[in-house]
């Protein structure tokens, strides 16, 4: 079923015609549909040559540039498609946009019944999450794995029940044949993007650097680690002095950088791996009399770009900020309506992002902050 690798070429703009940026008003998407029953009874699918004003009316309902979508219109036959998402939790910005993302796309609206179960961050309660979509004989289980590990069990019980699985936001260590596709952005290249920025930025100074990692075991930490130790590596004059794990939460972020605050008097950078660790960063730096920022005395790196976080990089607080664009259910729902029709899907799908910079920073790897990129903002 899977083909090459796509990359797609989906900068925040691009993403943002392809996803219908809806009013948020999507049903509370674990509200089990009273349709089920009559979604039992509906005469087999491929069978009912949908009446024309029926096709019309579906093309409308599905996304604008859903190429795909010939045979595969969710509800051509009256049915919604039933997709359960086992989410990672709600630790971040980002997180909640991603989640509002998924639950605009997969609305009853475009032909979906989304059963989504927020695993707030605990492991068990996201395989017993899919465990229970199994059970339930979702047509689609979508997975935002919140470790790479420990997957292989369950997916093959997915895949032994005949569900196909789609692994998204970040990935698993799990054997490839176990899914059918993996959606996300390139967390190596987001690591190396803010290692390659800083190594522009200082030209050459010494630098000593404090990681605030994101929730442990998980491919955006493993990820983003590895692309920026890639670029650090290459410089004998940075030292990184310690890396603890803030678990992508604001409180995580605070809470790590008092107590590097405590352990170390000497740093002039700090990597924050996500927005609201940075935020935390911040007010433990703001409370310890510490400067950070383009005027400051400590620069800070910091991954997702969200509307805050790119406020704080338009403020020249933040110095760097690497983009990880959330919107990808879009992606998610081209893949199910493939699968849908019969037809093959790419093995992986990398939404590739960039980075910015406060303004007075100019870069070859990044876009310098204005009003106007931020107004430009899709989330
Ligand atoms: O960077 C962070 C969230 O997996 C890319 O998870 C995602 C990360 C994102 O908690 O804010």
């Amino acid at each position: 079923m899977k083909k090459k690798l796509a990359v797609l070429l989906a900068g925040t703009m691009v993403m943002a015609s392809l996803v219908g940026c809806g009013g948020g008003d999507a049903a509370p998407a674990d509200a089990a549909p009273a349709e089920d029953a009559a979604a039992e009874d509906a005469a087999p699918a491929e069978e009912d040559a949908a009446p024309a004003e029926e096709e019309a009316q579906t093309e409308e309902e599905v996304p604008a540039e859903d190429a795909a979508d010939e045979a595969a219109a969710p509800a051509a036959d009256g049915e919604a498609i039933r997709v359960g998402f086992a989410q990672v939790g709600h630790e971040s910005d980002w997180r909640a946009a991603n989640t509002q993302n998924y639950q605009d796309t997969f609305s009853a609206e475009n032909g979906y019944e989304l059963s989504f179960v927020d695993a707030d961050n605990d492991n068990a309660v996201q395989l017993e999450a899919v465990r229970t979509f199994i059970q339930q004989e979702m047509d689609y289980i979508c997975i935002a794995p919140i470790e790479t590990a420990g997957w292989d069990t369950v997916l093959q019980e997915a895949q032994d029940a005949g569900i196909p699985v789609l692994i998204v936001d970040r990935s698993v260590d799990a054997d490839a044949s176990l899914y059918e596709t993996q959606i996300g952005c390139d967390m190596v290249a987001e690591g190396e993007m803010a290692g390659n920025w800083l190594a522009e930025y200082l030209d050459g100074a010494d630098a000593n650097i404090l990681v605030i990692e994101g929730t442990v075991g998980a491919s955006a930490t493993l990820g983003r680690t590895e692309g920026f130790n890639n670029i650090a590596e290459q410089h004998s004059e940075w030292k990184i002095l310690d890396s603890q794990s803030g678990d992508f939460t604001q409180a995580g972020g605070q809470e790590v950088m008092e107590s590097f605050i405590k352990s170390y008097s000497d740093f002039n950078v700090v990597v924050c791996q996500n927005d609201n660790e940075a935020y935390g960063a911040m007010d433990a730096m703001d409370a310890a009399g510490i400067t950070y920022g383009v005027d400051g005395d400590v620069i800070i790196i910091s991954f997702d770009a969200t509307h805050d976080g790119l406020q704080y990089t338009l403020d020249g607080k933040i110095n760097c900020n690497v983009e990880c664009n959330p919107l990808q259910a879009e992606f998610a729902a081209e893949v199910i309506q493939k699968l849908h029709a019969g037809e093959a899907v790419d093995a992986q799908t990398v939404v590739v992002d960039q980075a910015f910079v406060a303004p007075g920073i100019e870069s070859q790897y990044a876009t310098t902050m204005t009003q106007e990129v931020l107004d430009g903002r899709a989330y």
